[in-house]
């Protein structure tokens, strides 16, 4: 009998521990901080991630981002902060614009820190080096000025996003760019110099930015992001990638390796940790996120036979870890034909409150209170809901008030304690309450006059 229980307590646990794991995939590494343009590197059995870190306001529309985070992990689920090891301060030439980065471990041993970074000299933007003894720091400017700027002949017409690359004969190559100018040129083994000239690699087909340089069995792998009409929306980006028999190419473009994400810029690292392979990405998922309030994330990624990569598929693509919406039937008393009630809880996150891309839950031209609904089969528990309202900047508008309601059994009524019901543009707006039991939650929603309203998304959490 002992052993009866024993074996349902180990299935039980196993059960858990598997419900739990997978769960972490896609989900970003933190939601402390917002983070972007991940670097990744694996020194002994730990995983470093070298992010961006995205400080704009909630609606900001331009990058605000002054340093870089390492995170570590030693399973590539759970994610611990080191901190901000390198800032925009630590290179006395350099005034703003902390973007993309990239380490690698040089000959000496020491660790090498290529940012994008914007100089104070002519031109925008240049790449930096920091060198450090271990791969959280502390980080020194290694040159006291740009390895690549303006200046530097042949250079892209937007020097950002380095990635670099040691092959195994010793040899250091360095590739970046943006704009459509992807460039390469190898570097000295002290990694703060180039060796020759920088050249333009042929075949790297709808080339934006943001490439990542690796090697796999012999081939190496070119992946960057794209953002043509063939693999994203206007605005958007993918990221596509090429293979070559040499590290300067030329290239052979393989395919989309991962589509578009909730965010318009895409960015990618792809490394083997513990014998998987994983796509390090960011997105605007995370609770508050956008365009410029990213966070990283990451999921595995396949080889197939011949060496391809399959399509990634974004687990967590819109992440709202316990959103009961996702099992709930929606109604409403108006939606216009045109318009997608289900829209409402597809989890995307939008990236603002024009963001139809997933469609939307509108009620032109009806004016007043109209409401939307979710009906669970058997009751839920929910203390929170967060709604992202649609303004499309013609008949649909910003509420003017809204209520959360629940079915107590007989009515509907206000759920008790509310914290407000929040009309921002370009957020979630969250309504915390004492919680409620019930098998119906309910959004009142009232326009201001002479508009309609509509609902992006909404999220019912328990
Ligand atoms: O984060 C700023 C810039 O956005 C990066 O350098 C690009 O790769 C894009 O992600």
């Amino acid at each position: 009998m002992r052993r009866r229980w024993a074996a349902a307590i180990a299935a039980a646990l196993l059960l858990l521990l598997t419900d739990v794991r997978p769960a972490l995939a896609g989900a970003p590494i933190t939601t402390a901080i917002y983070t972007a343009d991940p670097a990744a590197l694996v020194v002994g059995d730990t995983l470093y991630l070298y992010t961006g870190h995205d400080e704009a306001p909630t609606g900001g529309t331009n990058f605000v981002m002054r340093d870089w985070h390492v995170f570590s992990s030693t399973d590539a689920a759970t994610f611990t902060d080191q901190g901000a090891k390198l800032s925009i301060s630590n290179f006395s030439w350099a005034g703003a614009d902390a973007w993309a980065s990239e380490v690698e471990r040089g000959a000496d041993g020491r660790y090498y820190w290529f940012t994008s970074i914007n100089g104070n000299g002519p031109g925008w933007m240049n790449i930096g080096v920091a060198v450090g003894n271990s791969p959280t720091g502390p980080f020194t400017d290694a040159i006291g000025g740009p390895l690549i700027s303006d200046s530097t002949p042949n250079s892209s017409p937007l020097n950002i996003d380095p990635t670099v690359f040691t092959d195994d004969d010793g040899q250091v190559y360095l590739y970046w760019g943006s704009y459509y100018g992807l460039r390469a040129v190898r570097l000295n083994a002290s990694m703060t110099s180039t060796v020759g000239s920088v050249i333009t690699p042929s075949g790297v087909s709808n080339f934006w930015e943001a490439p990542w340089l690796f090697k796999r069995n012999g081939v190496y792998y070119l992946a960057y992001a794209a953002n043509d009409s063939g693999c994203s929306q206007p605005g958007y980006a993918c990221v596509r990638y090429a293979t070559a028999s040499s590290p300067l190419g030329p290239w052979t473009h393989r395919g989309v390796v991962l589509d578009q994400v909730s965010s318009t810029t895409n960015h990618p690292a792809i490394i083997e940790f513990k014998g998987q392979w994983y796509m390090v990405y960011h997105n605007a998922a995370a609770p508050g996120g956008g365009n410029f309030r990213r966070s990283v994330t990451l999921d595995k990624l396949t080889f197939n036979a011949d060496g391809t990569m399959q399509k990634v598929v974004q687990t967590g693509g819109p992440v709202s870890p316990g959103n009961l919406a996702a099992t709930a039937t929606p109604s409403t008393s108006y939606v216009s034909p045109w318009e997608t009630l289900g829209a409402i809880k597809d989890g995307y996150t939008p990236a603002s409150s024009q963001d139809h891309s997933h469609g939307a839950y509108g009620n032109w031209n009806h004016q007043g209170t109209e409401w939307i609904e979710y009906q669970w089969p058997t009751a839920q528990t929910i203390r929170r809901s967060e709604v992202y309202w649609f303004d499309d900047d013609q008949g649909i508008d910003l509420p003017a008030s809204c209520q959360v309601q629940y079915w107590n059994g007989s009515a509907y009524v206000a759920v008790p304690g509310a914290s407000g019901c929040g009309v921002a543009a370009n957020t979630f707006n969250a309504t915390t309450f004492t919680p409620v039991s019930t098998t119906r939650l309910r959004l009142n929603i009232t326009s201001r006059s002479g508009y309609s309203t509509g609902v992006l998304e909404w999220r019912a959490f328990s």
